[in-house]
């Protein structure tokens, strides 16, 4: 049974990760943070010895700039890499720019753990002439303004992730390719929801720490097969982080957190 090899890797920390802003599509750089994030993630896949033979990435440049830094730091810059907006984070409406912690004094951290983490309820919509909505953006001008997001939750995120996979994604790993994804908190739960058959209830609990690769080893169905021995599954995903467990645990519930009053 052959096995096929996929890493995800959430970009790292960018400008509004640090000012605690919601982002979604807005298109903000990496922290110097983030940068040594994005470094350190790609020279631990090469102490790993990682090789790919295929990236896919997003289209906003705190993933794009991941991806290069990682690449760079892993001694595969020359790798083809697919840019594809279906992998972009999950268009966070009319919260895009609020600070996460001042929305909840102001709605209540109820009200936004259900807009941050429900499957399937969505952040309030913005209309088209606001400067977030991305068709006034020239990257998505070939897209119809139909498929461009006004606000999504991560049902309909996953709705445009789960068709690349199918269509993008999963021939290439079919083809026996390695492939490296490097996108967004919301668009990689996304993909492991689908991938591990996660509930629309388990995947409230799932947070994903930025620069830090999760290998997952696929089967020939390309479903995920258990983690190997001596490696510790980031459950309920089938994935495990590579790097010191008991922080990116504490990183992952930082992530959690982010919108809790005090934050
Ligand atoms: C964050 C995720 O996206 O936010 O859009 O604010 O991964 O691109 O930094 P990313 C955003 P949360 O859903 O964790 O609040």
């Amino acid at each position: 049974r052959s096995a096929h090899s996929l890493v995800m890797m959430r970009h790292g920390q960018s400008t509004w990760n640090l000012e605690n802003r919601f982002t979604g599509w807005v298109d903000v750089p990496l922290t110097d943070k983030g940068r040594a994030e994005a470094t350190a993630g790609g020279e631990s896949l090469k102490e790993e010895g990682f090789e790919f033979d295929m990236v896919f990435t997003s289209v906003l440049t705190r993933a794009v700039t991941t991806c290069n830094l990682a690449l760079e730091a892993a001694g595969q810059s020359w790798l083809p890499t697919v840019k594809d907006y279906r992998l972009n984070e999950r268009h966070y409406g009319a919260l895009s720019g609020l600070n996460k912690a001042e929305t909840s004094a102001k709605h209540g951290e109820d009200q936004v753990k259900i807009w941050r983490r429900s499957f399937d309820v969505p952040p309030p919509s913005l209309d088209r002439s606001d400067e977030h909505w991305p068709g006034h953006d020239r990257r998505y001008a070939a897209l119809s303004p139909d498929v461009l997001p006004l606000a999504e939750s991560l049902a309909i995120t996953c709705d445009r992730v789960v068709p690349f996979w199918e269509s993008d994604i999963a021939p290439a790993l079919a083809a026996g390719k390695r492939v490296l994804i490097v996108a967004h908190g919301n668009s990689l739960r996304a993909l492991v929801k689908h991938l591990d058959g996660i509930g629309n209830e388990d995947i409230i609990g799932v947070n994903i720490p930025t620069g830090v690769p999760l290998v997952y080893t696929l089967g020939d169905d390309l479903k995920p097969l258990p983690c190997p021995a001596g490696r510790t599954a980031a459950a309920p995903l089938s994935g495990y982080y590579l790097g010191d467990q008991a922080a990116i645990e504490a990183e992952a519930a930082r992530v959690a957190a982010q919108a809790s009053i005090r934050a």
